[in-house]
């Protein structure tokens, strides 16, 4: 902080749009113009960036072999509530001069437990009193709001999927206190991840009572929604592992079947994070795609990982044609409100300058807007879909596709068909021109 006023980021200004800048002015918008009007909307409503706490206010630079490398100025003055607050306006002055409109918070990131459940909740309620306060002056809303139930050592076998009720207890305690904050400060979603819903182990782990305690637990949870008068949508965000060796959340298929199966699927969408897809061995773009086609996905956790490594390095979204499939989803399905697009990413370790920060976030920013205004265009031209379409023609154009799609077909019938009309044709999938056009709207 300056010595003469409360500013954390002193000499950084407002992030203002110049499609202009030189290459190397990094503290500019080069492509993302908040307000211009693409396919009827503003560019912001497309695209409802946040910020998210935990990696941007929490990170430390710190990881499994070394120590922290982040020196941050709010976190100096020695006294737990005292950084928590000051970590809080320097959050919103980050947020005001960045130009998102949303954050993304879990309740420990924002508040430090207490000795009791007790004090908790209490350092919570003053923190949260803060943040509306600061969300009155600068405009900035909530995205969504979670629960950390993963970190304390109280949850290492699990939260909701732990083998102890105590535990299942502290999980729903802190998880009703979690959206009650959320409701308190307007969140428009509320998010459960997993990390600890797995097992470690098959071999001292009985998955199906698990999984039901799972389903228990969610269902509660949207009992309690209706009862705080909470509007805003539940998400779940699937991951295949880490911290656990296998999560019961593993991709979106799979938690589309358990909401499903346990009747719980008009109470929950996806929070779909594309580094998690990767680790489950699919394309990043492959989850956005399939819950979005069955008209689940909620919101969009958008990061990266490196497919070098394989694990969850939550870096932020510099690649266009990663971005462009993305945005090419979200614009089929007409956007993603109330969900949006949440920056669940870190500044790498070695990257320890405060601008640092803000160059991350802008090119990403950058980034998806690039690939908006792209994607817009191969929308627009609507080339592509009929190209698509083509493939599946013959549901629509000959009698026994018709059939087929109506179920009314039976397996005689097919079998009659083949009798008579014998052999398909070779139809070639043509997948090179289509990575072609792709790529000439990426031009
Ligand atoms: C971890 C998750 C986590 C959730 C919120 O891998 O991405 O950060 O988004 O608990
Ligand atoms: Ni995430
Ligand atoms: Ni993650």
């Amino acid at each position: 902080m300056s010595a003469t006023s409360n500013e954390f980021f002193v000499g950084i200004k407002p992030i203002e749009y110049n499609p202009q800048a030189s290459v190397d002015d990094l503290l500019v918008f080069k492509q993302y113009n908040q307000d211009e009007i693409i396919l009827g909307k503003p560019m912001h409503e497309w695209l409802r960036f946040a910020v998210c706490y935990w990696h941007t206010f929490r990170g430390i630079g710190a990881d499994m072999f070394g120590a922290p490398t982040f020196d941050r100025p709010w976190d100096q003055s020695g006294n737990e509530m005292q950084i928590a607050k000051d970590r809080l306006r320097a959050a919103f002055e980050f947020f005001t001069k960045l130009g998102v409109k949303y954050f993304t918070f879990h309740d420990r990131d924002i508040a430090p437990a207490g000795e009791t459940i007790e004090q908790t909740e209490k350092n919570l309620d003053e923190i949260i009193q803060l943040a509306k306060e600061l969300q009155k002056q600068t405009g900035i809303k909530c995205l969504w709001g979670t629960a950390n139930l993963f970190a304390d050592p109280r949850y290492m076998n699990g939260a909701a999927t732990n083998p102890d009720a105590h535990v299942f207890a502290y999980a729903a305690a802190q998880v009703k206190k979690a959206m009650e904050v959320t409701h308190e400060l307007g969140g428009e979603n509320y998010v459960f991840w997993g990390g600890r819903e797995g097992y470690m182990s098959l071999l001292n782990t009985d998955v199906r009572k698990e999984l039901d305690h799972l389903a228990a637990f969610l269902r509660m949870a949207v009992e309690h929604k209706k009862k705080i008068g909470f509007t805003g949508q539940l998400l779940i965000e699937p991951k295949p592992k880490e911290p656990t060796k296998h999560q019961y959340d593993y991709d979106a298929q799979t938690v589309m079947g358990f909401l499903n199966y346990y009747g719980l699927n008009k109470d929950f969408k996806l929070n779909i994070e594309p580094n998690h897809t990767t680790m489950a061995g699919h394309a990043y773009e492959h989850d956005v795609e399939m819950c979005s086609r069955y008209g689940m996905l909620g919101s969009i956790d958008s990061n990266t990982g490196d497919s070098s490594l394989g694990w969850d390095t939550d870096q932020f979204p510099m690649n266009l044609r990663d971005c462009a499939f993305v945005m090419k989803t979200v614009i089929a399905q007409g956007g993603l409100a109330p969900g949006g697009l949440n920056f669940d990413c870190k500044v790498r370790r070695e990257s320890t300058n405060l601008q640092d920060m803000f160059i991350a976030h802008i090119g990403a920013m950058d980034c998806f807007a690039l690939a908006l205004r792209k994607m817009a265009r191969l929308f627009e031209d609507k080339k592509y879909d009929i190209l698509v379409q083509q493939r599946y023609a013959s549901y629509n154009e000959t009698d026994i596709g018709k059939k087929i799609e109506a179920g009314t077909a039976t397996f005689e019938e097919l079998h009659a068909f083949i009798k008579k009309n014998g052999e398909p044709a070779k139809t070639s999938g043509e997948q090179e021109k289509f990575e072609v056009i792709f790529n000439r709207y990426l031009d």
